[in-house]
């Protein structure tokens, strides 16, 4: 079965939005393969105060040309772009938002690991007398989000796509180029006894996650009386694709580097289409206070501690929050 036969029973806008980002991943994957010095040379710096490297620039450009074919596009928003790019009048019709981060992990360009898509499509609701979008419009909760997907660039091109009713995995036929369902129902245990955080950073973390790392390295002699392993791609889609195949938590927490800041992960375009898919499949999403999918929405770029993955660990990373 096709990604479009799959979206047969989608509302037909939504899918055929949904197709057209498909199809600007695959030009994306087209792109990511054929390499190249200029690829992880440093062009500009974003929003974030973040390098762009040429990959990101070139994902950003061909996601923004391909998806704005798509009629029922209203406007889109990128990790890349300080504004939202409005693409059509909102109309009492209605239509959708994009959100994505075209490249996620590009640190990893250079060094040839996986680096991914992820997109998050918002419903765009009809206002009277009809206008273009503003940031305002896109700056909805994670539970409103009609459907949500990332794609990994790794040894084979795979798509994971939630609209709402479970997980769908899809991978890139390389010599056709369609995306065939590769898995049909992607479900994430509850229990697992894997866990992915940059650990470099443990001095800066707040308590209750010390306190979950501590718990975890100390296996079976510890309090959770078994054994754990960990990974880190750097890539968050990597990570997440690992944990939505085989379970596992990842966690990107609020430190206090940078006290203002939330988090280092993006809500809009990272962990809140994360949080659906993981959601779709079973698991859960926390912010530290609340689950993501409920997270108030401040900004189009605002950031978010994570702790998302298997339902079984992230409930005991809420008992250690509620704890203190
Ligand atoms: P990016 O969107 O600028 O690539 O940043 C997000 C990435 C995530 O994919 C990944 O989990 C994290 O940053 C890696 O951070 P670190 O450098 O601390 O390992
Ligand atoms: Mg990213």
């Amino acid at each position: 079965m096709t990604l479009s036969d799959h979206l047969a029973t989608a509302h037909p806008a939504l899918a055929e939005l949904i197709l057209a980002v498909a199809d600007a991943c695959v030009e994306i994957a087209a792109v990511v393969r054929r390499g190249g010095a200029d690829h992880s040379a440093a062009v500009s710096v974003n929003v974030q105060g973040e390098v762009q490297k040429g990959l990101d620039v070139l994902a950003d450009d061909i996601l923004v040309r391909v998806a704005a074919r798509s009629p029922a596009l209203v406007a889109m928003a990128s990790e890349e772009q300080d504004d939202i790019i409005p693409v059509r009048d909102l109309t009492a019709e209605g239509g959708y938002y994009l959100l994505f981060d075209p490249l996620d992990g590009s640190s990893n360009i250079e060094v040839n690991v996986s680096v991914g898509t992820i997109f998050s499509i918002l419903p765009a609701l009809g206002a009277i007398p009809d206008r273009p979008a503003v940031a305002a419009d896109l700056m909805q909760r994670g539970r409103s989000q009609a459907a949500a997907g990332y794609v990994v660039y790794g040894p084979q091109v795979t798509m994971v796509l939630t609209t709402g009713e479970g997980v769908a995995g899809f991978t890139l036929d390389p010599e056709t180029n369609i995306w065939n369902r590769s898995a049909e129902r992607m479900t994430l245990p509850a229990r697992t006894s894997e866990y992915a955080i940059n650990a470099s950073n443990y001095r800066h973390w707040a308590a209750p996650v010390q306190t979950y790392v501590d718990e975890v390295l100390a296996g079976k002699d510890g309090p959770r009386g078994r054994n754990f392993n960990m990974r880190w791609v750097g890539s968050m889609v990597a990570d997440l694709h690992r944990i939505l195949t085989r379970g596992g938590v990842f966690l990107y927490p609020w430190d206090k580097r940078e006290p203002d800041r939330a988090g280092r992960l993006r809500l809009m375009y990272e962990a809140n289409p994360m949080a659906l898919i993981v959601d779709q499949a079973g698991g859960q999403a926390f912010d530290g206070m609340t689950d993501i999918l409920d997270t108030p929405v401040t900004g189009l770029h605002q950031r978010v501690s994570v702790m998302i993955g298997s339902a079984e660990e992230v409930e005991h990373l809420k008992a250690l929050h509620a704890n203190t």
